[in-house]
């Protein structure tokens, strides 16, 4: 039983593990990322992780979803290119992962077999690779040298782990940790609390957020985030916690000055810039 206490991952934590944009860098420094989202019944997933990935530092930014997603989005992120039924073809093989500097894939993709193989084939990819929501499922996952970070919110975590609810309420610390060092991988274990526990029991809890954030799309707002974030920084665990920290920031600008039940995921791409700024 491991304790339940973790260390907060503070705004002068944010401060001094924050990247600079090196001046004399240029679009490939940054890095390309790959961003596996939506499906014909959810679009907007991809989107709005899109527009999470593109304000978050990401040099260049590919999207891999279904054709008709892809015409449904592209005009509200023209900054990005398309990879075409994505989980097809990186499934059968025929899309080469090894220039990405960090992959994504779930939020709005169905959990079903298809997903499940294209999982397979990222796992072989030599990167950090992030797991949300359609891409989250009891399964095992093959050794790799490069961070595997999973982002449930309890009824996932409840899904993939077999804890139950209350148990994952109850000590969302110790049930995170426990899972991360069983399974050598990250839990982003997201709540109004998040807890996130590495694979070598060093263990964080994020101090910003808001009851704004109870809302259909925020959490995959933070996936493509946290992907833009695996790009800029140097050390993805940083990443990984900045992403979860400015994100909760965001919500909490918002309530500064409006109300907590209005904000929507896509509002906090356009208050990012500002309070990433107050982090430099
Ligand atoms: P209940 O009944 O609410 O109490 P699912 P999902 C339970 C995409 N989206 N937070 C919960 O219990 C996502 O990317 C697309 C949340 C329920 O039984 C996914 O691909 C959008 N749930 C897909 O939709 C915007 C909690 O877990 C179950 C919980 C489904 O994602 C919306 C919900 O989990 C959405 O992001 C907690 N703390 N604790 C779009 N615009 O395209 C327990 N639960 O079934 O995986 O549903 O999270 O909505
Ligand atoms: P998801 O359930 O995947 O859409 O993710 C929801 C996101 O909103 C996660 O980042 C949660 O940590 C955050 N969130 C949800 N409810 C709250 C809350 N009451 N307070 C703070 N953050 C929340
Ligand atoms: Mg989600």
């Amino acid at each position: 039983q491991l304790p339940e206490d973790s260390t907060s991952w503070s705004q002068d934590m944010v401060r001094s593990t924050l990247p600079e944009r090196t001046q004399d860098g240029h679009k490939g420094t940054f890095g390309t990322a790959l961003l596996v989202a939506g499906g014909p019944d959810m679009p907007g997933a991809a989107l709005i992780s899109g527009l999470g990935a593109l304000t978050s530092g990401v040099g260049k930014l590919e999207i891999g979803t279904y054709r008709e997603t892809i015409q449904s989005i592209a005009h509200a992120v023209p900054e990005a290119t398309y990879v075409p039924d994505a989980l097809v073809q990186i499934a059968n093989g025929s899309h080469s992962l090894t220039s990405y500097k960090a992959i994504a894939c779930g939020p709005g993709t169905a959990p079903d077999a298809l997903t499940e193989a294209a999982i397979d084939k990222l796992l072989k990819a030599p990167h950090p690779l992030m797991l949300d929501a359609g891409a989250l499922s009891a399964r095992s996952y093959a050794k790799r040298s490069a961070p595997l970070i999973l982002t449930p919110h309890a009824g996932e975590f409840s899904r993939i782990s077999g804890y139950s609810i209350e148990q994952i309420t109850e000590s969302p610390g110790a049930c995170a940790s426990a899972f991360a060092e069983k399974h050598d991988l990250t839990i982003v274990l997201k709540g109004p609390r998040t807890t996130i526990a590495f694979p070598d029991g060093e263990r964080f809890q994020n101090p910003t957020g808001n009851a704004a954030l109870a809302k259909g799309g925020t959490g995959d707002m933070l996936t493509g985030m946290m992907l833009g974030m695996l790009c800029c920084h140097d050390n993805w665990r940083h990443a990984v916690l900045n992403a979860v920290h400015l994100h909760g920031a965001c919500a909490d600008e918002f309530i500064k000055t409006r109300s907590p039940h209005t904000m929507l995921a896509h509002d906090i791409a356009g208050l990012l810039p500002e309070v990433w700024k107050h982090y430099e």
